[in-house]
């Protein structure tokens, strides 16, 4: 049984949010087409508080993009994001949320982030993504969505770690670092991952 995770289509991850991924919105009619052929669909949100320590407003003398230490883990602040209840925080009205039967919020600690959709950063707490998803029956993961080089990554590792089949659907994520987007993709496989396009699936 296969799964599909999308990640974060945020109002602030697209062209206009605070956080945009360039072209990120291109991703959306792709991940709406690919809900048919999967078994369950699922998505994860990213969603702070206001006063989250990853934003670099939380931190006097910080910019936007510095790496600083959080709680021992190295974190790179960002502007106010997918702040709770606010509009940037919603998913785009564009995805297509019907067949999306779970939705996993993360972020919501205000001293540890979380990229992954089943941990935060420090490995401390799981949002129940995993056992949601094993719960289910599903085996074989596939995902996509924003932005590649952080969550979609760390979330696609993460099942790979949990004993799930992982797969990035290359065209059906874009990075907030384009020159990332490669490497991170190289790397994924040598960790036992899989990439995949949409139109092979
Ligand atoms: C993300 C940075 C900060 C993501 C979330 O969804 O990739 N990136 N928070
Ligand atoms: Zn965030």
């Amino acid at each position: 049984m296969k799964a599909l995770i999308i990640v974060d289509i945020q109002n602030d991850f697209l062209p206009g949010g605070v956080l945009a991924v360039r072209n990120g919105d291109a991703v959306i009619p792709i991940i709406n087409k690919l809900q048919s052929q999967f078994d369950l669909v699922v998505a994860t949100q990213d969603w702070h508080p206001a006063d989250h320590k990853s934003f670099a407003s939380m931190h006097p003398g910080k910019k936007i993009f510095d790496e600083i230490k959080l709680n021992g883990l190295p974190q790179v602040l960002w502007p106010d994001h997918c702040v709770q209840e606010t509009e940037g925080a919603e998913f785009s009205s564009m995805l297509d949320t019907k067949k999306i039967e779970a939705i996993f919020r993360k972020g919501m600690d205000n001293n540890v982030d979380s990229y992954s959709g089943f941990f935060d950063n420090g490995k401390k707490k799981a949002t129940g993504m995993g056992a949601y998803l094993k719960g289910r029956g599903i085996t074989s993961i596939y995902v996509c969505g924003l932005a590649a080089d952080y969550c979609v990554n760390f979330t696609a590792l993460d099942g790979l770690e949990l004993g799930f089949d992982s797969t990035i659907i290359t065209d059906a994520t874009l990075p907030i670092n384009e020159g990332n987007f490669k490497k991170i993709i190289e790397d994924f496989k040598s960790t036992g991952g899989q990439e995949i396009r949409s139109d092979a699936i």
